[in-house]
């Protein structure tokens, strides 16, 4: 994709902002624009700036020619699958590179100081890469979606504004409802991919399904979700004692503020961050993420509970967030109902722990047992439930559906290997 009309750098800074989710560990060039007013060879030292993924790590370049400055962030500080905002920042030879509002790299070239891009700003690859793979050293395309383009604080609609090749459109995407990032982005040719089952929830929300949904009778379980939540508090799942019986009663008559007698396994919102919380009748113990996750992003959570161990990892991190119970309690007791995106008394079915269901979208909720030969294979990793089928929130899957709604799909430009 390629712009004549905008350029990715001024002279004295640079600020690009991009919203991209890779579909494998390629290297891919992000975006390059380099100055062309010295005529168009392209084997001269000219300047430029580019943003690439290489060996998994990002790379942000800006050069004056025979010099280059560059700066390369750990690798896979983003993922596959999953998705990211990059945010490469310069001012004049200092620059850094944020990924989801984190600072990961920054340098400073000393001595440098106005950068000129005259030429088109390519997007996602560029026309040739003679004279081009050898300044950013990558000679591919990217292979993922792009969803938002933000150029010196300004969003870039891909639009008029960008001649594309190669480009399709991705769509197994949700979003909240007040996300707008590409309502002016019409693509020509759009087609709807099989969406993924996922419900929108409104606090007084909830699913709930069969006690059977969840059998915590494996050597391991896993539960994992993808989420955007707009409200910092809230429950996003339950599963303990019950709580209505089959026609729909409260099982028990004590109050609120009682203490809590029976096993339980939750998840939810607490300040912004997620936190998995379980008694199995030793005392509860919690892991909280650490970071806040209610940013306006989607995030995707993924929590394995081996008797009294639990390990969640958010998004690609490769280390989890561990919790082990000094209890010696490994077996969850919990008869009732499984409850996602809230409950029916939040209040009363968490014991005070969480007062209002989750508010956002959940998407592809999927909860895995384990067997114990899978589990052993499985070491301190989490599992890979691509088999295990996400809950199903439609009237179909589940036993109660309160006040779910749907999520909107977002399109999004996605960019394949070949060239441009
Ligand atoms: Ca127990």
């Amino acid at each position: 994709m390629m712009s004549k009309s905008v350029r990715a750098s001024l002279p004295q800074r640079t600020d690009i902002t991009m919203r991209i989710r890779r579909n494998s560990r390629s290297n891919g060039l992000l975006l390059f624009n380099r100055d062309e007013s010295n005529g168009n060879d392209q084997f001269s030292n000219y300047h430029f700036v580019s943003l690439a993924i290489r060996d998994n790590a990002i790379e942000f370049r800006f050069s004056w020619g025979t010099d280059t400055a560059i700066i390369r962030t750990p690798a896979s500080v983003i993922g596959v699958g999953t998705w990211h905002v990059i945010r490469a920042i310069r001012r004049r030879g200092k620059g850094k590179v944020e990924v989801d509002g984190r600072v990961v790299a920054r340098a400073k070239a000393s001595g440098f100081g106005l950068l000129g891009v005259t030429g088109p700003m390519f997007i996602g690859g560029v026309k040739f890469w003679e004279g081009i793979a050898d300044k950013v050293y990558v000679r591919d395309g990217f292979d993922g979606c792009v969803s938002q383009l933000k150029i010196n604080k300004k969003n870039l609609a891909f639009g008029k504004k960008f001649a594309k090749k190669n480009i399709g459109v991705c769509t197994e995407e949700v979003v909240a409802e007040n996300n707008d990032i590409l309502s002016d982005m019409q693509p020509s040719g759009m087609f709807l991919a099989r969406s993924r089952p996922s419900a929108r929830f409104v606090r007084s929300s909830y699913a709930s399904f069969h006690p059977s949904t969840f059998l915590h009778d494996g050597a391991a379980e896993q539960i994992s979700f993808r989420f955007h939540a707009t409200n910092p508090e809230g429950l996003i799942f339950f599963h303990g004692e019950v709580i209505h019986d089959l026609e729909g009663r409260r099982a028990s008559s004590t109050s609120n503020g009682r203490r809590r007698n029976g096993d339980f396994i939750s998840v939810g919102l607490q300040a912004s961050y997620l936190v998995y919380s379980f008694d199995l009748g030793g005392g509860r113990s919690s892991a909280t993420s650490t970071f806040p996750v209610v940013d306006g992003l989607w995030h995707k959570a993924t929590i394995v509970r081996r008797g009294s161990l639990a390990l969640m990892w958010i998004d690609d991190h490769v280390a989890p967030t561990a919790v082990q119970s000094a209890s010696t309690h490994n077996d969850a007791n919990t008869p009732g109902r499984v409850y996602v995106g809230g409950a029916p008394d939040v209040r009363y079915a968490t014991a005070g722990l969480y007062t209002s269901g989750f508010a956002g979208c959940l998407q592809d909720f999927k909860l895995t047992s384990v067997s114990t030969g899978r589990a052993t294979e499985l070491g301190s990793r989490y599992l890979d439930d691509a088999d295990t089928p996400s809950l199903d929130f439609s009237s179909s899957g589940a036993l109660e559906r309160v006040k779910l709604r749907a999520c909107r799909s977002e399109p999004v430009g996605l960019f394949n290997l070949v060239n441009l």
